[in-house]
């Protein structure tokens, strides 16, 4: 009974040892009946309620904060109600996001991070981390193609801060007195990303002071662009390739982008933040072929390879240009004189000052599974996705475009027959939010839409959850169909 005990009564108090271990056996019982759960099909994968419900306060959950101490009772209920009212991403029937599953040795080694709580900036307080940061992207290094001399690089808080990153290091690259300087010392300069890309590469562009982007859709453009601003005094200097594009799944040529790049002087990165994943794999690894060409690599593990968020890597090829471009040598953290070797002071690199350890679960779950283990994983997601697209295929009320990332519209049966035009897309623009209102007050599944450039809002189904099988995909089909029909 915690209903009397208060978190005065927990470590550090005298003799509060004892009552600590109880509060946490009572917290990791709930935290692993919430596993438990996550990963049941009978279980919901949400239970909505409007923003204003929530905040309304439901059967006693009160997000208010209290100027008085409130129990631990009440604090474990807390917890309790927080999960309860929260998405299970781990559910094998949540497709919403790029980012799911619930991986259990991830998940440990989440909790051991929590415990330990401490930064990444210097080695004298995370020795341990930085070392196996060092390791894991060298093997990341290793993957992508890069020889033993090249490559560097650092894990970031997601994919937008390890595209931001490139930008900035490519900037910094061919124009180096912008670090001193800034933005006024430099000509104009021009980016180049396709239409499809993450938005990240235009905010990156925004919040780096470039402010101007083209968004080109055939390689010949960046050819033709390229060499008329040149002729205009704007200095072309980066192209964004995707490997895994957010919604489609598509991938650039890399090694067509790679020879223009290669011929006009230009930085390559590669946004692999989706699909870096497949190069754990034997099979899948091909549609990334020419990556190694980049400069630059954006790949996000807590994506496909399914690591528990946040974890994203940016793996730069030259080695010591991110240390060049961003340290500002702070003298009451990164000291010269210590008794150690300072290069693994590696919290001047970033451009961050404090920084989460993001690669515990990561170490963790590779040692747990090998290589091998995330090239089945890979495979497996793949599978999936290939199931789906077979099935769509088979069936008239369903209609998709062709794409890795598995996108379709469900086609009521009111819109059958009618022939295409204006008004059955704006009819079918509705579809889709419809079915997924319905879908997430029912619960039991969970799946996201979009419109893109002409199409109308269509489901985007993602694969990157290991728990998900076949059996969940026909549940989804079933489900679409059930709640679209009209
Ligand atoms: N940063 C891209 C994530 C998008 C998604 O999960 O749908």
């Amino acid at each position: 009974d915690f209903s009397c005990i208060y978190s005065k009564d927990l470590l550090p108090a005298l003799s509060g040892e004892d009552t600590t271990k109880s509060f946490f056996q009572e917290l990791v019982n709930i935290l692993l009946s919430y596993v438990c759960k996550s990963f049941r099909r009978s279980s919901k994968v949400l239970d909505f309620h409007h923003p204003h419900q929530l905040r309304e306060g439901l059967e006693g959950f009160s997000l208010e904060l209290p100027d008085q101490p409130e129990n631990l009772e009440q604090l474990l209920v807390d917890c309790r109600d927080t999960l309860k009212y929260g998405v299970k991403t781990g559910h094998p029937r949540f497709f919403n996001q790029l980012s799911s599953g619930l991986d259990v040795i991830g998940l440990a080694g989440e909790w051991l991070t929590s415990t330990a709580n401490t930064n990444m900036f210097t080695y004298e307080v995370s020795p341990v981390f930085i070392l196996m940061e060092e390791i894991l992207l060298k093997k990341m290094q290793e993957i992508v193609g890069w020889s033993e001399e090249e490559g560097d690089g650092v894990f970031c808080p997601g994919g937008t801060m390890s595209n931001l990153y490139s930008v900035l290091l490519a900037r910094y690259h061919f124009f180096p007195e912008v670090k001193t300087k800034g933005m006024t010392a430099l000509p104009r300069l021009i980016l180049f990303t396709s239409a499809h890309s993450h938005y990240s590469v235009k905010k990156s562009a925004a919040v780096l002071g470039i402010g101007t982007m083209r968004g080109v859709n055939t390689l010949i453009m960046i050819l033709v662009i390229s060499l008329s601003l040149s002729l205009q005094g704007c200095v072309p200097f980066y192209v964004n390739a995707t490997a895994g594009t957010t919604v489609y799944g598509a991938f650039d040529p890399l090694n067509a982008i790679a020879d223009i790049c290669e011929s006009h002087g230009l930085w390559l990165h590669v946004d692999a933040a989706w699909g870096g994943g497949l190069l754990m794999s034997n099979l899948h690894r091909v549609k990334l072929q020419g990556i190694e060409r980049a400069w630059s690599v954006t790949w996000n593990p807590h994506k496909m390879m399914g690591a528990p968020l946040q974890c994203s890597a940016i793996l730069v090829k030259k080695r010591g240009l991110l240390k060049d471009c961003n340290q500002m040598c702070a003298e009451y953290l990164f000291q010269t004189d210590k008794h150690y070797d300072t290069s693994y002071d590696t919290g001047d690199k970033t451009i961050q000052c404090g920084r989460h350890v993001d690669v515990f679960k990561l170490w963790l779950m590779w040692k747990a599974k090998g290589s091998e283990g995330f090239e089945s994983q890979v495979n497996k997601c793949l599978e999936n996705a290939e199931h789906l697209f077979d099935k769509l295929k088979q069936r008239p009320d369903f209609e998709l475009p062709e794409h890795s990332n598995v996108c379709f519209w469900y086609i009521p049966p009111s819109l059958r027959n009618m022939s295409p035009g204006p008004e059955r897309n704006r009819r079918l623009h509705e579809v889709a939010p419809k079915i997924k209102a319905k879908m997430m007050e029912q619960g039991m599944a969970m799946i996201g839409y979009q419109p893109l450039g002409d199409k109308v809002n269509f489901f985007r189904c993602v694969f990157s959850n290991p728990a998900t099988q076949t059996e969940d995909v026909d549940y989804l089909l079933e489900e679409i169909a059930s709640l679209g029909h009209d």
